[in-house]
């Protein structure tokens, strides 16, 4: 693996959206919005590829208590089986109703520089199953539909990836360790992420889950940054 240049590094910033953050959201994650100006300067750096996702939910998907009568949004949890493989399920909190295509909530965050960007990727698309990665569902044996994000960072020749956004324990971790297992080296930016559960505890279980396959926490000010600025 070459070290990061502009060429072959590329930003992923996770569901920085309405429904996101204070005070409004719907499943608002504390200081969500605050992260907005450090995302911005990383829009600056030279990055070959700099890509959006937005969690993107029917009304009636799975992942939302509302869907499951007498089931409590962040208490209670679903088991979902893949609908291509009865054997494999996936165990998810249930969340309150967010991000629902074509509401102000699903909106990127009006501070967000949205005239930098490349490309937005929707995910979270099918009912059927939670998808907090932007590489797609985790049911990949056979695939539910996968988002092509990978495709699309392999036909730009990214090798690096940084990650930042929304939220650091759920779609932020999942899509670091998605990039780490599919072959990327790959980094989450301190500064420009927060997570559901702000606690100390919170933030160092996230890290450890994502440090366990190789993932890197880097800071703004950090030298990989510097390598491609
Ligand atoms: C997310 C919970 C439910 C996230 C998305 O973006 O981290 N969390 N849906
Ligand atoms: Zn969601």
């Amino acid at each position: 693996m070459s070290p990061p240049t502009p060429e072959n590094s590329a930003l992923a910033i996770i569901d920085l959206q309405n429904d996101f953050c204070p005070p409004h959201g719907a499943l608002a994650v504390e200081g969500g919005r605050d992260i907005a100006p450090a995302i911005n300067k990383l829009l600056e750096i030279p990055f070959a590829l700099k890509l959006a996702t937005r969690d993107f939910h029917p009304p009636n998907h799975i992942s939302f208590a509302s869907q499951h009568s007498g089931k409590n949004p962040f208490v209670d949890s679903h088991t979902i089986t893949s609908p291509k493989n009865e054997k494999e399920t996936q165990t998810t909190l249930l969340w309150p109703d967010h991000c629902v295509q074509n509401t102000p909530g699903c909106e990127l965050i009006p501070e967000l520089n949205t005239s930098a960007l490349d490309l937005v990727v929707e995910k979270g698309t099918d009912i059927r199953v939670e998808s907090y990665s932007a590489f797609g569902p985790p049911f990949r044996n056979p695939p539910v539909a996968m988002s092509g994000v990978d495709t699309t960072l392999r036909k730009h020749g990214i090798e690096h990836v940084f990650v930042c956004g929304l939220a650091l324990d759920f779609c932020v971790k999942s899509t670091a360790v998605d990039a780490a297992e599919f072959g990327y080296s790959t980094y989450v930016i301190e500064e420009a992420t927060r997570g559901i559960d702000c606690s100390d505890s919170g933030r160092t279980k996230a890290r450890a889950d994502m440090e366990k396959v190789g993932v890197r926490v880097i800071r703004l000010d950090g030298l990989e940054l510097a390598a491609i600025r």
